[in-house]
């Protein structure tokens, strides 16, 4: 019997600068007292992450979520012909639930379209098939870091004269081809919530490259107010504020370390379970750098021997705590349920994956370890 962790692995766990390097930055707002609202941290940090990321144009948000928010709320205000309230905007049911609240909350109708069975990314040959006069957008997520299938979807938008939006919450740093993420799409919206590739405790961008949207968007998230005589638009407060941006400045600089840490343990976990029957790894191409932000494996229950949900409480018994991220699948909540769409992949998906621990500290050891009880509950089932 192998003995149980003494300590609980969790899902994730945040990567911090060191104390002393955080303490001495945040020092300084002591005597600035300037805590938000556009600071020197904030402005210093959008400025460091555009370039991190090579994109034209970037915003800072208070989290990802308004970040999506503001983007999707640009969408009725961009073009005439578009209703302020309603249309339909096609989306992945395979996400974080943000996703969709997002799309919902703004007044427009989430159309789910089925997702691959190789990525898990929106289908692109299905899109098309759920297009009508009513389709203003199509809102996908680069779910796990994997990219989605950017040089389709940018085709079928053009052809459709619709807008994209990409939830890059996870996939800071990819690349495509060498294109960096976040210039596809009309804009990407990356997530830096703790518990991502890279943190400012709570944070996120929209990066774009159309330069008409800047002034938009750095308006909408501070109430869109000009100066002191003038507000110019619509807002909301969503600014970042300067811990947060602190601890920005400081994360950025260990991220390229961090994501190198992330790979030599997924190379681990890949090494280590791709040879067990019914355990299905993402094919990993050679066209893309990936960030290793998530370990999701895939069970095949019939092949494996028990299902996802079983292999799931036998971790947790070693004390090991993966996520059955993302379960629920939206479509099948009761608030986005709807009785004429089935999306077979991504409910087969949803009911069978499971994301293993892996952060940028993660002991080799651990990933190990991990890999040691899934191997010994495959050969004794
Ligand atoms: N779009 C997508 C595709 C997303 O995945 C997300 C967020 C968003 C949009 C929205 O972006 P943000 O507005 O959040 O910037 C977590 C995160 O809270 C959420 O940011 C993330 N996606 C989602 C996938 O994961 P939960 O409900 O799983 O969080 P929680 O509290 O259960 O924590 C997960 C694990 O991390 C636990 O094992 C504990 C550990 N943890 C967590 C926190 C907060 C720590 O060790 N330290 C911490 O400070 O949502």
């Amino acid at each position: 019997m192998i003995k149980k962790l003494e300590k609980p692995l969790l899902v994730t766990e945040p990567s911090l600068p060191r104390y002393e390097d955080y303490i001495d930055t945040i020092k300084k707002i002591w005597s600035t007292k300037w805590l938000t609202n556009q600071g020197v941290f904030h402005n210093d940090l959008e400025c460091k992450i555009k370039n991190f990321l090579k994109v034209d144009y970037l915003t800072l948000f208070c989290n990802g979520h308004s970040a999506l928010d503001c983007a999707i709320k640009q969408l009725r205000f961009t073009k005439e012909k578009w209703p302020k309230i309603g249309g339909e905007i096609i989306t992945t049911p395979f996400t974080f639930v943000s996703t969709t609240h997002a799309i919902s909350m703004n007044g427009f109708t989430p159309i789910f379209c089925d997702i691959k069975a190789d990525d898990y990314t929106i289908d692109e040959d299905k899109i098309e098939g759920l297009i009508t006069d009513k389709t203003v957008a199509i809102v996908c997520t680069h779910v796990y870091g994997f990219p989605c299938n950017v040089e389709r979807i940018s085709q079928l938008a053009k052809k459709h004269d619709l807008k994209v939006i990409y939830d890059a919450a996870h996939a800071f740093g990819v690349e495509v081809n060498g294109v960096p993420i976040g210039n596809f799409g009309d804009m990407s919206m990356f997530s830096f919530h703790a518990t991502k590739v890279y943190n400012t405790i709570e944070g996120g961008a929209l990066a774009y490259s159309n330069v008409a949207l800047q002034n938009k968007l750095n308006l909408m998230r501070n109430f869109g107010i000009l100066d002191t005589e003038e507000i110019a638009s619509f807002g909301i407060n969503a600014k970042m504020n300067e811990f947060q941006a602190a601890m920005g400045i400081e994360n950025l600089k260990y991220v390229t370390k961090n994501i190198q840490n992330r790979k030599n343990a997924a190379q681990i976990y890949y090494k280590e379970l791709s040879r067990i029957p019914g355990i299905k790894l993402v094919d990993l191409k050679q066209n893309i750098k990936y960030n290793y932000s998530y370990m999701p494996i895939l069970i095949d229950e019939k092949c494996f021997g028990i299902s996802r949900d079983q292999l799931y409480d036998k971790l947790t018994q070693y004390n090991i705590y993966p996520r059955k991220y993302f379960y629920p699948l939206i479509s099948n909540t009761p608030i986005y349920k709807h009785p004429n769409t089935q999306n077979n992949i991504a409910d087969y998906v949803a009911k069978s994956i499971l994301c293993l621990p892996l952060f940028a500290d993660i002991q080799k050891e651990d990933v190990e370890y991990v890999c040691k009880i899934i191997n010994d509950i495959s050969r004794n089932t």
